[in-house]
């Protein structure tokens, strides 16, 4: 059969559907289950067709599958793509209910072999309203019975990785280091208000004035850059909290960066990337490592029952995981992209019954 416009994937299923009211297709990508129920944000936006939101869906499926592994929590992969008509703030508010009702359906239709939570375009109240019409959402506010934002335990897991990744590139702590935040949004705001009140130099850019502008008001110095200019603006770390793929082979050939911290989810557009990072010596601390506090509080405050405090530790836990990985790096003379994933792989080999 010819393989396109979907092409044959590793993962267990992909499902879609189509809502005729909203004009949205809802993609549900579930990479694994092999260590529990699929978990993975909704991403909500305008796709150029079809397959792209189906590729992006189970690329980042993928992802979780190895974040949630990494992070120790009984569960698996998955992730699902809300592709709408037109960009969000475009949408009527009637349009998008419906849309998410139509999404939630969807869920509750995989009877849990899915849960869902916010990622770019949803949040803490779509996931009140997802919640009305399927179990299946991680991610209510705490009023409606969930758990809250998980930007915060990101945001603590996000800066452990910096940590990490700059003492691996030879830094005692943050202080006076150059740190370019790319993208201000729930995490990367939060993100540059702690590196900098860590003594870092901060570095700041996004698409929107209106959020540099109060990134600006966080602390005495902090340079803007330009989005177009990331890539190119040499610092000590370079921490991407915006959509992914910003950094490809070509871009990693010169990239003037020492460490790149992956806030965002699949910051390497591709395989090749992580490899020329790698040889030239830039320290990368893994996104599927680096920004599972997210995963981290919303599998642990409802379904493991942990305290906000337990979740702090977890998250702040990522700095040793990753000294770990970086170590196993060092010592096998590989890339530490490879050692995460082999480490990922261990964790997703269930023994078999005696
Ligand atoms: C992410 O880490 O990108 C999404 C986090 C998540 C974890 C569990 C359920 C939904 C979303």
């Amino acid at each position: 059969l010819d393989p396109h416009p979907l092409p044959p994937w590793p993962g267990e299923l992909t499902s879609l559907r189509h809502d005729e009211p909203s004009g949205t297709w809802s993609v549900i990508a579930v990479h694994s289950t092999r260590l529990g129920p699929a978990v993975g944000g909704t991403r909500a936006m305008a796709y150029p067709a079809l397959p792209a939101a189906v590729a992006d869906a189970r690329r980042l499926a993928g992802a979780m599958t190895l974040k949630v592994a990494v992070a120790g929590l009984p569960m698996g992969g998955g992730k699902s793509v809300l592709v709408l008509p037109a960009p969000r703030h475009r949408l009527h508010d009637d349009t998008w209910c419906r849309a998410l009702e139509a999404h939630a359906r969807h869920i509750e239709l995989l009877r849990g072999t899915y849960w869902t939570g916010p990622d770019i375009g949803t949040d803490t109240a779509d996931m009140d309203v997802l919640r009305r019409h399927t179990t299946y959402a991680f991610g209510r506010s705490e009023a409606d019975g969930g758990s809250g934002t998980s930007a915060e335990a990101t945001a603590v897991g996000v800066v452990a990785a910096v940590r990490a990744a700059v003492r691996e590139a030879g830094h005692p702590g943050l202080d006076g280091l150059r740190i370019l935040v790319q993208g201000l949004g729930a995490v990367g705001m939060r993100v540059a208000r702690t590196v900098s009140a860590s003594g870092a130099h901060l570095l700041v850019a996004d698409v929107d004035p209106a959020r540099v502008e109060r990134a600006v008001g966080l602390a005495g110095a902090v340079e803007v850059v330009a989005p177009e200019e990331v890539v190119g603006t040499p610092c000590d770390a370079l921490v991407p909290c915006a959509v992914g793929g910003l950094i490809d082979a070509r871009v990693a050939r010169t990239l003037p960066a020492a460490v790149v911290v992956g806030g965002a989810n699949n910051v390497l557009a591709d395989d090749e990337a992580a490899d020329v990072l790698a040889a030239r010596g830039v320290v990368v601390a893994p996104d599927f490592v680096a920004n599972a506090g997210g995963a981290i509080h919303l599998v642990g405050r409802e379904v493991l029952g942990w305290s906000a405090e337990r979740v702090r530790e977890r998250a702040e836990a990522i700095e040793g995981t990753l000294a770990e990985i970086f170590a196993d790096a060092r010592a096998r003379g590989v890339g530490s992209v490879r050692a995460a994933l082999e480490r990922a792989e261990r964790s997703l080999v269930v023994e078999p019954a005696a």
